[in-house]
């Protein structure tokens, strides 16, 4: 399994440095997030090494992505949160920080300071037709 030794959280899968465990499969680590944006807040990452969306494995991320899934049916049952958020961060301008690809289980309440950054405003049809076109020519 890829590993980066200079990466936290291939050490967290090593054992080298310690994490509060939820769950562990072949593929995949669940953990508890030491900087909880609420209380419940999970991490679930792929056992192999790879920064971000862009260089994760199509095995990995599949398994990572049924884990959360499982993580997140097991944080509903335990603290009913109002709401769930499953989150998975890109690069510095998307907040990401550590560089192992990841997913967050983050439990939300109404009326918590939790901030989805962006607004429902009305986009622009013809904007946003011309960009889907663009998009579909690289796929
Ligand atoms: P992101 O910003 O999406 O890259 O999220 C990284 C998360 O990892 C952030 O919420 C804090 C968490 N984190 C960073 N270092 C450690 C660690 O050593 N142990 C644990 N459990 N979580 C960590």
């Amino acid at each position: 399994m890829a590993a980066d030794p200079d990466c936290i959280f291939c050490k967290i899968i090593a054992g080298e440095i310690p994490c509060f465990r939820l769950y562990e499969d072949d593929a995949t680590l669940a953990f508890m997030d030491i900087n909880p944006a609420n209380d419940g807040h999970v991490l679930v990452i792929p056992k192999e090494h790879s920064a971000d969306v862009h260089a994760v494995s199509a095995d990995a991320i599949t398994a990572t992505v049924l884990t959360a899934q499982k993580i997140a049916a097991a944080v509903q049952k335990t603290l009913e949160p109002d709401g769930l958020n499953l989150l998975q961060c890109n690069g510095p301008a998307a907040a990401q920080s550590v560089f192992h690809f990841h997913m967050h289980v983050l439990p939300r309440k109404n009326g918590d300071a939790l901030k989805m950054n962006w607004g429902l405003n009305p986009g622009d049809m013809d904007r946003i037709g011309e960009i889907a076109e663009r998009i579909r020519a690289n796929l």
